[in-house]
Order: C-alpha cells, then structure tokens, then sequence
C-alpha cells in the first residue's frame, strides 16, 4: 500500500501539528473525499522544531508527536496549513502533492494532476478541519476536538488577533465542549508554555517561528515570538540581533525581519537588523525607531498585518538598496 504523508509547514505550529495528526483521523474515518485516499496508509510527518506550546498540548492530551520527515521527494504529500513551496519541508518540489488545507495566501505550488484543495480565510486550518467533520457528520472524539480547540486558540491568540472570524469563536466554544476544556485556562497554560524560553538557545528562538518568502526574486524571512513575557526577548536583545545576523547569511536572506507579540498588550516590536530593514520598515509601518527596534500598537499578525504590506512594498519598488 503506498504511503501518504501528512504535513504541516517547517518549524510547525500548534495549528499545523494538530491539524496534521486530526486530518489524519478525518481520512481514516472518511472515505468519502474526492480522492482515492482511502488507497493510502495514512503517515503524520513533521519537519523541524517543534516548539514548547506544541509540546505542551501533545503532552496535555496524551498524543504521540507525529513523525520526523527528512525529505518529501518522491513522496505522496497533503499540505496542510501552508500551500506553497518556501513554507514547505525539502523536496517538496519533486513530491507528488494529492492535496491542500490550507488559510493562508496562494503560493506557486503545481501539480500535474487534480487535487483536493481546500482553503479559507479563517483564523486556523483547525477551523476548516472541525468545518469538515461537521459537514460529513464525522462524529469527533474528545480529544480531537481538544486538540483542533488549541489549533484555533493558538492561532488566533486566543480570538484576539484580527485573523479570527466568527466562525473560529463559534466553532472554538462547539469544540470545547466537545472536548471538556475551559478555553481560558486552557490558553493560559499554551501561552505560558511557548514564553518559556529558559532552555532555548537565541539561534534557535529565532528560527521557531520563521518563515521565508519571495517577492520579484527578493528572498526575506519573517520570525515571529509570541509571548505573555516579552521583557524576557528584550533582555537579550543584543543576543537576538546577533542570531538574526547568523541566520540572514545562513539562509542567504536579503532582508531579515523578527517580531515579538505581547499577546497581552496586543503589540508587535520589529526587530530591525540593518539599515535595509529600517528603511523598509520606516516606510511600510511609519513608525519611529529606537534602538533599532520599532513598536507597532495592535500588530499580532505576520499573515494579516505585516507579509502583505511588506510583499506590496517589495512588489512596487524596484530597487531596495
Ligand atoms: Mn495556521
């Protein structure tokens, strides 16, 4: 029987990890998609690191991690949670990719045949999944539906980044009692959890959460740290900034963004690693800069509130130099 692989973006999130391993469930249980899926025997991968709120929920609901990928060439694959090739795990390219769910932008992913694609502007791909279980009358166990809960609450900060949509916080409430979980200390726990960075090396907390783009052949990364302890990130400032220089001239990036959200205070501070950075950042968010870092007041999104202005700026200036 040949093998599918399930699988969320590089260094995935609570959102992809447990949108992955549910989705698998969903498979198992259905075999009424579009697609001949009940011809394979369901693998849920993962690639990277996995952070301390991922490893919190999988211990909370007494999960097994999914398994390490290495590569996806030649692979059957079904993305979830990212739907083209930069956020993706290597050898995604010569990978025969048979479906998508996804709530992010379009990417340039081709394939050579029809594939399931499934994707909507919601605050997480858990969202869409418990959407789907609930349109094919799949009934979800406790834990699923504890599990996709912290999907949405992760991704959406819990219902407070201006992805979230109504749905996520309709759906969110169905699934916690569903699951037995009372969402606000639920969410108190996760976050506590992914602030937690006694053991977490700068080189490493930059790349947790990054994810690398392209505009008109420009290459630029955007890390995010979402935390309720940011005073821990800006004690080490300098630390953070020489691990940003690493990581730019390792991954060959033109441009080299890092942001912390205040999940409590509902702000975003730009870290600012050179003059490229500054001027860009300057021109695209207006805000002042201090010491090379620049508050942006109620900015807690890179998907909605800081990639699209920064592509359109890449997009309409033809020089960045
Ligand atoms: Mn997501």
């Amino acid at each position: 029987m040949k093998e599918l692989i399930i699988i969320g973006h590089k260094n995935p999130d609570t959102d992809s990890i447990v949108a992955s391993l549910v989705f698998g469930n969903f498979l198992k249980k259905n075999k009424l998609l579009p697609i001949p899926l009940s011809n394979f025997k369901i693998k849920v991968g993962y690639s990277g690191i996995l952070n301390k709120e991922v490893v919190f929920v999988l211990n909370y609901f007494k999960e097994k991690k999914p398994s390490l990928i290495k590569s996806l060439k030649g692979k059957n694959v079904f993305l979830i949670d990212h739907g083209d090739y930069e956020q993706s795990i290597e050898g995604v390219e010569e990978a025969n990719i048979v479906g998508v769910l996804d709530h992010h932008k379009l990417g340039g992913i081709k394939t050579q045949a029809p594939i399931f694609y499934r994707a909507e502007p919601l605050g997480s791909t858990s969202t869409i999944l418990a959407k789907m279980f609930f349109e094919n009358a799949t009934p979800l166990t406790k834990k699923e539906a504890g599990l996709l809960l912290t999907g949405i609450i992760s991704d959406t900060l819990k219902f407070t980044s201006p992805t979230t949509t109504k749905e996520d916080k309709d759906i969110a409430y169905v699934l916690a009692e569903i699951s037995k979980e009372d969402i606000t200390k639920l969410s108190k726990k996760m976050f506590e959890a992914k602030s937690d960075i006694s053991d977490i090396s700068p080189d490493k907390l930059v790349t947790m959460d990054y994810k690398e783009f392209k505009a008109k052949g420009i290459k630029f990364a955007i890390g995010v740290h979402e935390t309720v302890l940011p005073e821990k990130i800006f004690s080490i400032k300098g630390k953070i900034f020489q691990a940003l220089e690493r990581l730019k001239k390792k991954r060959k990036q033109k441009l080299m963004f890092f942001v912390v959200i205040d999940i409590l205070k509902k702000n975003g501070t730009l870290f600012l690693l050179s003059e490229k950075e500054t001027k860009i950042a300057k021109k695209v968010f207006g805000k002042q800069v201090k010491d090379n870092l620049m508050l942006l007041p109620g900015v807690v999104s890179r998907k909605k509130q800081i990639l699209p202005k920064i592509l359109k700026f890449l997009e309409e200036n033809e020089s960045i130099s």
